[in-house]
């Protein structure tokens, strides 16, 4: 039986990275579009890399950008693909506020170009796409919880971009009878997530603060409420949602939010560290309030305890008390989306997916 052929783009990225491994596990052979850059950019994927000289290999990589029309449209000829997962895009919110040309051309245009490439290579009636959609198209929500038919209103760049991004799919679909559907996935965290995203840099600072080699972390806003998941569960959803007799849509979601503050709670708890906030809005501060001594030790470490004691505690100089989260307004966005939460009804019911790991799980 001969191989199905997938081809991701953004396969250096966290989701292209799991997805990746998830397909060469199902004897798939997988095409990736990785982006040329001056330091090696593939650690995620480093461990499923097969050399070129390697005869039928199942990873192969190209060389790519998704603001490169001719470059996509010969990738897409030279693999043949069954299935395209569309996932590179410049995918931090923020920095789609200073980026945003940019961000459209390669998260909107980008979408695009390879659906208009299928099209052009006659590959309509074999090639399945995957648009990597998201929660950011719901913004400023019309909505508690989110549906497949909640209006959108994008509330960054980058929301705005998938916005096109996501109805270019869809009239792709319509227009041209194509095998097109979008994931709108909310976000989902692992620990190969970007480290500037919000659980990340939270989980990394505090295991750094614990272990004597940082004192505090900035934030930005800590009310916003989040529906996180498990990348690990999300790219299983993307791959169902192609196996599908029919393309559509679909959201992927735990149904569960939680705020900021509370996703530092849960993860001061899991070092046995109890944080309690003080203050509002950019004054708003997060300190140790409580150490659970037994905890702490067994994962962290006893030889860490003492000098995290005195640490925390006191300021040496000042004596004053130290906080561990601190705001700082650079990091509010110029408009932010406040709450998120999906409805995976849909997803459950047509695709049989259901989440295997909690919010906890996550962190630990
Ligand atoms: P990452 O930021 O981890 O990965 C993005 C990938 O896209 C990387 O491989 C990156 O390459 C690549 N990329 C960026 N710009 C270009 C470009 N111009 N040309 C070619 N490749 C490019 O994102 P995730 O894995 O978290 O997300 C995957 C997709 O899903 C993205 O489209 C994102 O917007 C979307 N999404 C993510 C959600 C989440 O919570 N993670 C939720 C909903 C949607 P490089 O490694 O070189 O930077
Ligand atoms: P998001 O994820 O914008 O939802 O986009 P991110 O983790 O960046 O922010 C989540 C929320 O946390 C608040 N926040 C901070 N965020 C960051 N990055 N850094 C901080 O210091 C900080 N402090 C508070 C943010 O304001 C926000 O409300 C992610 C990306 O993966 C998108 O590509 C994807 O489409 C969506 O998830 C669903």
């Amino acid at each position: 039986m001969t191989k199905k052929i997938a081809l991701i783009t953004g396969i250096t990225g966290q989701d292209g990275a799991y997805l990746a491994e998830y397909l060469i596990k199902k004897d798939y052979i997988v095409h990736g579009i990785k982006r040329r850059a001056s330091m090696f950019n593939t650690e995620r994927i480093d461990h499923i890399y097969q050399d070129p000289h390697v005869d039928n290999r199942n990873l192969i990589l190209h060389y790519g950008d998704m603001t490169d029309s001719m470059n996509l449209t010969r990738i897409i000829q030279e693999a043949q693909p069954d299935e395209i997962y569309n996932l590179a895009a410049m995918s931090h919110v923020k920095v789609s506020f200073d980026t945003p040309e940019y961000t459209a051309n390669a998260d909107g245009i980008g979408t695009l170009r390879i659906l208009e490439a299928i099209r052009l290579l006659g590959l309509t009636n074999k090639t399945r796409v995957y648009q990597a959609s998201t929660s950011e198209l719901y913004g400023l929500v019309q909505q508690v919880p989110q549906t497949e038919n909640t209006p959108f209103y994008p509330r960054s760049p980058y929301g705005v971009a998938k916005l096109y991004a996501y109805w270019i799919t869809v009239n792709y679909r319509e227009a041209y009878n194509m095998h097109a559907s979008n994931g709108i996935l909310f976000n989902h965290e692992s620990p190969i997530r970007g480290e500037t995203f919000v659980t990340r840099k939270i989980t990394r600072a505090f295991s750094r603060i614990v272990l004597g080699m940082q004192d505090s972390i900035f934030l930005g806003n800590l009310s916003a409420r989040r529906d996180w998941g498990h990348a690990k569960d999300y790219i299983r959803a993307m791959h169902l949602i192609l196996q599908q007799e029919k393309p559509d849509d679909y959201v992927i979601a735990t149904g569960i939010t939680t705020s900021i503050r509370d996703f530092i709670k849960l993860a001061g708890n899991e070092l046995g560290v109890e944080m309690t906030f003080f203050g509002e809005g950019a004054d708003e501060k997060g300190y140790v309030t409580a150490i659970d001594e037994k905890l702490f030790c067994l994962k962290v470490g006893e030889q860490y305890l003492e000098n995290f004691k005195k640490r925390i505690r006191k300021d040496l100089k000042s004596g004053n008390e130290i906080p561990v989260i601190s705001v700082d307004p650079q990091y509010f966005r110029p408009t932010e989306v406040e709450l998120l939460i999906g409805d995976p009804t849909k997803a459950n019911e047509k695709l049989g997916w259901v989440p295997k790991y909690d919010l906890k799980g996550m962190i630990l």
